[in-house]
């Protein structure tokens, strides 16, 4: 999963940037991967100390000013969530300037659907449903509004997926430094929510330094400033739930391993999450809810409790469930 980080010039997105990359010294220039910290993973690791360990893992780019140039703009688009961060440690005018991302994120897709639209009339698919639909953005647009807050059905969805409009996308903000974690931002939090946005107040100094105290001893700090967890973990939690994903874990001997996978998917797309192979071939999945595992973690036990549960390739896969594929190419 990509995330952008982009704002307006000294917003602190490279301060953010390394401090999601755990030191002072990250280069900013390339993209970051981190991993996605999960205790219940690191649970399944003490159990059954496999030689891999393997988390899911997001990508970050600290998109540089100006954030709309033509090639920042390639890798927004490329991203799956937008992440805007905020100059609010200097006193910056954090609505204001988030009023003014949108409407270049806005300006920007109205161009594209503009351009789309003459192209269309033009070979005389000014009725398709493709150019119906555009109508309907722009419209929606002229009113200053972004295109995440539409409710667009799946086909629309996959009319649209090939546009990557920037307003469409995932957005979430956030407010550097909103120095009162406790106390939120009101005026912000309403006009993030009304743009269909999540707000998180993330303190990207006071993150950085962080990076430089052990591990162990950061989760006091972070509480004494009235922050429930890290902004690494807020920012990536966020985004899991913007974009509706959930996990499933397989174990094995080599390796335990978190997938991530969108909210409302079967077991046969679990298998293909893993190998095309698994998918082709799926006979059944012996699914293992988490809070059971959690309980009893022995596979074995379970099993003579008649517990494993057999699913076929419809079953929708819950958050947490551990999952063997059992198949046959
Ligand atoms: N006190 C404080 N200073 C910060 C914070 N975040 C950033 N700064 C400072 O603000 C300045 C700009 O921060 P950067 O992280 O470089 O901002 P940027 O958005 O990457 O800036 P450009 O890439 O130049 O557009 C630096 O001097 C930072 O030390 C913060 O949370 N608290
Ligand atoms: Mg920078």
């Amino acid at each position: 999963m990509k995330i952008a980080l982009a704002g307006k010039p000294g917003c602190g997105r490279s301060t953010l940037f390394r401090a999601l990359a755990g030191s002072p010294d990250a280069e900013t220039g390339k993209p970051l991967t981190v991993k996605v910290p999960d205790h219940r993973l690191d649970f399944l690791k003490e159990i059954h100390n496999p030689e891999k360990k393997i988390n899911a893992t997001v990508v970050f780019f600290d998109i540089p000013s100006p954030a709309f140039s033509s090639k920042n703009l390639t890798l927004i688009r490329n991203a799956a969530v937008l992440t805007v961060v905020l100059d609010n440690y200097a006193l910056g005018d954090t609505v204001n300037d988030f009023n003014e991302i949108e409407s270049e994120l806005i300006l920007n897709d109205m161009a594209l659907c503009e351009k789309r639209l003459a192209r269309l009339i033009k070979e005389s698919k000014g009725k398709s449903r493709e150019a119906v639909l555009l109508g309907n953005l722009q419209r929606h647009m002229e009113s200053g509004s972004p295109l995440r807050i539409l409710e667009l059905d799946k086909g629309e969805v996959a009319i649209l997926t090939p546009y990557a409009l920037l307003s469409l996308k995932p957005l979430i903000v956030v407010s550097n430094r909103m120095g009162d974690p406790i106390t939120p931002d009101e005026e912000l939090s309403a006009a993030v929510s009304e743009h269909g946005g999540t707000l998180l107040g993330i303190d990207a100094g006071f993150e950085l330094e962080l990076t430089e105290i052990d591990e162990s001893e950061q989760a006091p700090f972070l509480e004494s400033m009235g922050y429930s967890s890290s902004g690494l973990s807020r920012l990536i939690s966020a985004s899991y739930s913007t974009l509706d994903l959930i996990v499933f874990f397989t174990i094995g001997k080599d390796e335990t391993r978190a997938w991530p996978i969108r909210r409302g998917s079967t077991a046969l797309d679990a298998a293909g999450a893993i190998h095309s192979d698994l998918a082709r071939g799926f006979i059944r999945a012996v699914v293992i809810p988490w809070e059971l595992y959690h309980e009893y973690p022995d596979r074995t036990l379970l099993k003579e409790k008649g517990e494993l549960r057999i699913e076929g390739r419809d079953y929708t896969v819950r958050d947490g469930d551990l999952i063997e594929i059992r198949f046959n190419v």
